[in-house]
């Protein structure tokens, strides 16, 4: 590093392949690269940098591209794995205050599994969650009560929704008022309308998004690299690529119900104290679930990723 070189510190707002968008403290941003091997520490990741992280960086001379030299410790980060059959992962985005997952009952359809592994893996990387019902606009009768039922029972556990519809502008003001000086996520399947929302919340961003006479296709992601966004209204929001499921990592089984906060709660009336609530006798979850008092959606969802055992890593599918 030659002698002059000044050090500064700038936040990583997209990444693709080699080179990383870094916005520096004036609000300007430059392509950088990242200086021979940097280290991550803990996890094993496909990607050595991620949205939303904070890193040290210098200019070059004379180029309007930057090196970084160094990844400044994350306060906390959310990870999907890198492949169906891969036990690597890849860091979706780093340091956030919150995050969203987008459901659609409709075109595409969010099972229940998919929703309860994404606030697992939120609850192990301790970050606050919020639902979006999105695409309103389409449900009859029938889909909006098992939304509403939905509100009620993830509501019951502590999680709170918000209703949408990219195309009605519903559910965006609301949006707006969550998200205010906040570091925000969204994800969620592909299709649901990620990008259509926050273009809805801010136009002068116009993401791009899937044309409509494609929309009741699947398979193509619009969306293909995570990418943060500052919003006219007031804090930050990454756009991420549809996900097909979340991973959660260095979780023992015996942890896996401290990630649903609704059978952790029952587990202090189980017999025994290490009961993982799959064959023991007495359990207040199982009861629980015969009772109707756990919902049995939850439940099968806590088996889902019991049962996933590949090793140290829980790999939720979808
Ligand atoms: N009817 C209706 N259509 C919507 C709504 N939101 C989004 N769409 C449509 O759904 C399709 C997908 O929207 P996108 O915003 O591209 O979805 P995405 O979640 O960003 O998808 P990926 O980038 O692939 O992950 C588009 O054709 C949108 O016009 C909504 O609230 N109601
Ligand atoms: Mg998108
Ligand atoms: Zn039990």
């Amino acid at each position: 590093m030659h002698k002059t070189t000044v050090l500064e510190k700038g936040l990583v707002i997209k990444t693709t392949g080699s080179w990383h968008t870094v916005q520096d403290s004036n609000n300007k941003t430059l392509p950088c690269k990242i200086k021979g091997k940097l280290r991550t520490r803990g996890i094993r990741s496909t990607n050595p940098l991620a949205v939303g992280d904070n890193v040290m960086f210098y200019r070059l001379e004379k180029e309007s591209t930057g090196i970084i030299c160094e990844i400044l410790d994350r306060k906390n980060y959310i990870i999907r794995k890198a492949s169906k059959l891969s036990r690597e992962t890849h860091v979706l985005a780093a340091n956030l205050d919150q995050s969203f997952l987008m459901i659609s009952l409709i075109l595409p359809r969010t099972t229940l599994r998919f929703i309860d592994r994404f606030l697992a893996t939120s609850e192990a990387y301790e970050i606050p969650a919020v639902l979006i019902f999105n695409k309103t606009d389409l449900y009859d009768e029938k889909l909006t009560s098992e939304m509403e039922q939905l509100i009620r029972m993830y509501g019951s556990i502590g999680y709170e929704s918000v209703k949408s519809s990219a195309v009605e502008k519903r559910g965006v003001e609301e949006l707006k008022t969550r998200m205010k000086n906040k570091i925000n996520l969204i994800a969620g399947n592909s299709g649901v309308g990620k990008s259509s929302l926050i273009n809805a919340m801010d136009p002068s961003l116009d993401l791009k998004t899937r044309p409509v006479s494609e929309s009741h296709k699947t398979g193509r992601h619009t969306t293909t690299f995570s990418e943060m966004f500052k919003l006219s209204s007031g804090g930050y929001i990454i756009d991420t690529p549809g996900i097909k499921g979340f991973g959660i990592i260095d979780m023992d089984k015996e942890e896996i119900f401290h990630f649903f906060p609704d059978i952790f709660a029952l587990s202090k009336d189980c017999q025994y104290y290490n009961c993982m609530h799959i064959n023991e006798p007495n359990c207040a979850v199982k009861k629980a679930v015969e009772e109707n008092k756990l919902s049995l959606s939850r439940y099968e969802s806590y088996l889902s990723l019991f049962y996933d055992d590949s090793g140290k890593y829980r790999t939720p599918g979808y």
